[in-house]
């Protein structure tokens, strides 16, 4: 056994994890509680690096530590295998974009099989397989048949570079996610699914998660989902018929209303505008050229001058019947509300700039000075936001506003919506920042959305028992963008006929965002491989939700909330009995090279195989198991292989040097390793669970230099207290180093697999205060050793050695001179005689 090195240890316990099919999940007859264990799915682009050595690791620790605590673990994996890599990969070779997908995936999977992943290999699922993405076309006709995926006519974000558009969740500071391209806004119908309709509920759930989430995804998804809650208000435009509605958060200041505006990108503004003079209609047209050439990101800052064109029109507030001047102006967002707001520049800021640069009138109706107002104490003339170009934005109480003067905010807010109400021009409305989730992409290598397109117009989907629709041959078509999808021009398969009336008939030839695959992956591993369901209910009823959840806070808002939506809809379908996906998350940190992030582009990424070839896999896992808290980024000039690798032999030696049989007793053993020894097996759970692995590895270090100590210094490798420590070693190190724990458990005379036994308990009476050993000298020899507290007085010291029989027998008939005590660790008696 001495000779085999880490790489022998490492394939022969991988092959019998293999043949013995160590890490399935148990069946239904199996009635262990179930623990469900997910980590993100990786997308397959090139080889496993060290992000993924460190990603998929800490789910595999956690798998792996609930079968020691006598569950039934779900710990599958999968890939997310469509999306545009592999479409731009196969453009750049003219080759398929299959093939480039599917040897990736099988390198990624021989690179999870080396490191030593305790995966279900029987549940794994690729979304570019037709027997997966059927169940998207599955999942899109439900949600279509409940209204919830539809298609509209809109100003869409739009990637110049890879030309396809994307969804809000997909711009990141007005750039395009994936390849950081200004997106622009482009015109165009495509479909969409409902993630609105859910927005209250997406953001009410959350509360739930509090303390099971990192607060930090949580309150990102709270300002993504933005919920504002005030008012609709009706104004009546002169020479108009149908009213105009504002949304504002600040009904109760209806009074201080002194100018209208318009988003100039609203049809309102341009049907306002086609009733004004020419010269107005001139101005105006120009206006909107010039607003729709800026980027979304020049158009939300907000320190830029306000522009604006009076378009000569007028509303009249509701209130008072004062005639309002219209203007069309860019800080109004046409997709925002509804495209228009009141405008009261003494309590709003934007308001306010835009009055002040077009010398429009500033009325104060809140007046902040008053006791327990924002401005208490000071004098309204000097806060004046006419003078101080400073909008009163805090709380105060009512003025020149009729009958809500005196009043609070919210009481002026209820007393103004219910009389709106009660006139019936005015109602309380919520807005969310929220936009339903465009899903149309107009690239190849994704789930073609099922639906047909007749010729008189009408769009119909493909019937159910029809599906899958499987993408074309690649053979002959141009993948290269073209801001039309590539699957248009594969003309024997888009020419269809629509089978309920046999007319000719068109494919819809986009496909699906890939987030459409992730938004319900999870599911599907629970019955994998079924061709009845998309998931089997039953089988979600036993393992959903995922218990923990592992993935980077990249997806803090995009697959997180997409999947939480999708979740939320197959609980109203009956599908499913749960409404939040994922009861525990956890977001690992990165590892870092010299502070910065490791990346293809900076040629500093460490590739996963190479680690494996020269380190192993232990070694690897162990290395980054201690390398830091998991949240935190973890820098790679501070991860010791060498040193992990040192103390994987070092604890395999522990086992090969004990020589006490199976089943010795450890009671007579030594009693300071045992308390090591039981601390560890105390303590190791919790450090599991808060996933402080490190600290487990540090404590696992404690034991191996331990028993190493007992061996050299104490009674040996016969002593059962070793015994104790080596098998603990390995039923604790498992998660981490697993080959290395089987190894060193077969070495201690047991049978395989380790990863099955249960952790034992600590016996609690080794668990009291720490203990040290002291030597009680009587005229310079040591005459005894004793065990005391580590906290012992002096006084307390003393006594316990005179108490002692061997000290009082090395006493009798001396004269102690003097007693020298150092608590803990000296007691030493002078004596004369
Ligand atoms: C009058 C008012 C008075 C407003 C006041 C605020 C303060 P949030 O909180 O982001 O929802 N608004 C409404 N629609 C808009 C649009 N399409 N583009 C730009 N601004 C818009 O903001 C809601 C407030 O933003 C609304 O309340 C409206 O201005 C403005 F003292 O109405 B408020």
């Amino acid at each position: 056994a001495e000779a085999m090195s880490a790489h022998d240890i490492q394939r022969k316990w991988q092959q019998f994890w293999a043949d013995d099919e160590t890490f399935l999940a148990g069946g239904e007859d199996d009635d262990r509680p179930r623990k469900y264990i997910l980590g993100m799915f990786p997308y397959p682009s090139g080889d496993l690096h060290m992000g993924h050595a460190i990603n998929y690791l800490y789910p595999d620790i956690v798998a792996r530590y609930w079968r020691h605590r006598g569950h039934n673990v779900l710990n599958p994996i999968g890939w997310d295998s469509f999306g545009l890599p592999a479409e731009n990969a196969a453009i750049k070779r003219g080759a398929d974009p299959r093939e480039w997908t599917y040897r990736n995936i099988d390198q990624h999977k021989a690179g999870f099989r080396g490191y030593g992943m305790s995966y279900d290999w029987s549940r794994v699922l690729h979304t570019s397989d037709p027997e997966y993405y059927r169940w998207n076309q599955w999942l899109f006709l439900k949600l279509h048949e409940r209204g919830l995926a539809y298609r509209k006519k809109s100003a869409v974000n739009w990637c110049p570079k890879d030309q396809t558009v994307l969804a809000n969740e997909q711009v990141v500071d007005g750039r395009c996610e994936r390849c950081g391209t200004e997106v622009v806004k482009k015109k165009l119908t495509q479909w969409y699914f409902k993630i609105t309709e859910y927005a209250d509920r997406l953001l009410d759930d959350l509360d739930e998660l509090e303390g099971h989430w990192p607060h930090k995804v949580l309150q990102m998804q709270r300002n993504w989902i933005g919920r504002s809650t005030g008012a609709d208000v009706d104004f009546h435009i002169e020479g108009r018929d149908e009213p105009v509605t504002v949304f504002s958060t600040r009904p109760d200041t209806l009074h201080g209303a002194t100018f209208f505006v318009v988003a100039p990108d609203a049809d309102l503004a341009a049907e306002l505008a086609a009733g004004a003079s020419a010269e107005v209609r001139m101005r105006f047209q120009d206006y909107l050229d010039t607003v729709q050439k800026q980027t979304e990101i020049e158009r939300q800052s907000t320190d830029r001058p306000k522009t604006g064109v009076f378009l000569e029109r007028y509303a009249i507030n509701p209130v008072n019947g004062e005639r309002l001047p219209i203007w069309a102006a860019d800080y109004v967002l046409a997709d925002y509300g509804h495209g228009a707001v009141m405008a009261v520049p003494a309590h709003d800021q934007r308001d306010l700039d835009f009055a002040r640069t077009f010398d429009l009138p500033i009325r104060v109706v809140v007046d902040t000075t008053v006791a327990g107002g924002a401005n208490a104490g000071e004098d309204l003339a000097e806060i004046d936001p006419a003078v101080t170009g400073v909008a009163l934005v805090g709380s105060g109480r009512m003025t020149g506003s009729g009958e809500l003067d005196g009043l609070e905010k919210d009481a002026a807010i209820a007393a103004t919506i219910q009389r709106m109400t009660e006139a019936g021009n005015g109602r309380a409305a919520k807005n969310f920042r929220l936009r339903d989730w465009l899903i149309s992409r107009q690239r190849f290598w994704g789930t073609p959305i099922p639906m047909l397109h007749l010729q008189d117009g009408s769009v119909v989907p493909v019937p159910e028992e029809q599906l899958p629709v499987t993408l074309p041959s690649v053979e002959g078509l141009d993948l290269r963008p073209k801001g039309s999808s590539p699957l248009g021009a594969a003309e024997s398969w888009v020419r269809t006929v629509d089978p309920a009336s046999g007319e000719p008939a068109l494919r819809d030839p986009d496909t699906m965002d890939t987030f459409v695959d992730s938004s319900w992956y999870f599911l599907r591993f629970l019955s994998p491989h079924s061709d009845q369901f998309a998931f089997d209910p039953a089988q979600a009823k036993r393992w959903a939700p995922v218990d923990g959840y592992f993935g980077g806070v990249e997806h803090a808002i995009l697959h997180l909330l997409y999947a939480r939506f999708i979740t939320k809809v197959l609980f109203d379908m009956g599908l499913v009995d749960f409404q939040e996906p994922f009861s525990n998350l956890v977001n690992q940190g990165m590892v870092i090279m010299d502070g910065s992030k490791m990346s293809k582009s900076k040629g500093n990424l460490v590739e996963l195989s190479d680690l494996l070839a020269q380190y192993g896999a232990d070694a690897l896992r162990l290395g980054l198991a201690f390398a830091g808290p998991v949240e935190d980024d973890k820098e790679w000039n501070g991860v010791s292989l060498a040193g992990a690798q040192k103390f994987l032999s070092r604890a395999l030696r522990a086992g090969d040097d004990t020589t006490s049989p199976v089943g010795a007793d450890a009671a007579a053993g030594d009693v300071a390793l045992r308390r090591i020894t039981h601390r560890l097996r105390a303590e190791a759970p919790s450090l599991v669970e808060q996933t402080k692995f490190n600290v487990l590895v540090a404590r696992l270090m404690e034991l191996v230099n331990g028993i190493r100590k007992t061996i050299d210094t104490g009674a040996g490798g016969a002593d059962p207290a070793v015994r104790e420590a080596a098998e603990t070693v390995a039923l604790m190190l498992e998660p981490i180093s697993p080959h290395t724990a089987e190894e060193l458990w077969s070495r201690l005379g047991h049978e395989p697999s380790v990863s099955r036994v249960p952790w034992p308990d600590a016996d609690p009476a080794l668990l009291v205060e720490d203990t040290v050993t002291t030597a009680v000298q009587v005229g310079g020899k040591v005459r005894a050793t004793i065990e005391v507290p580590a906290g012992i007085s002096d006084a307390d010291l003393e006594a316990a050695a005179r108490a002692d029989e061997r000290v009082q027998r090395a006493l009798e008939g001396k004269q102690i001179v003097r007693v020298i005590v150092r608590a803990p660790k000296i007691v030493n008696f002078a004596v004369k005689g």
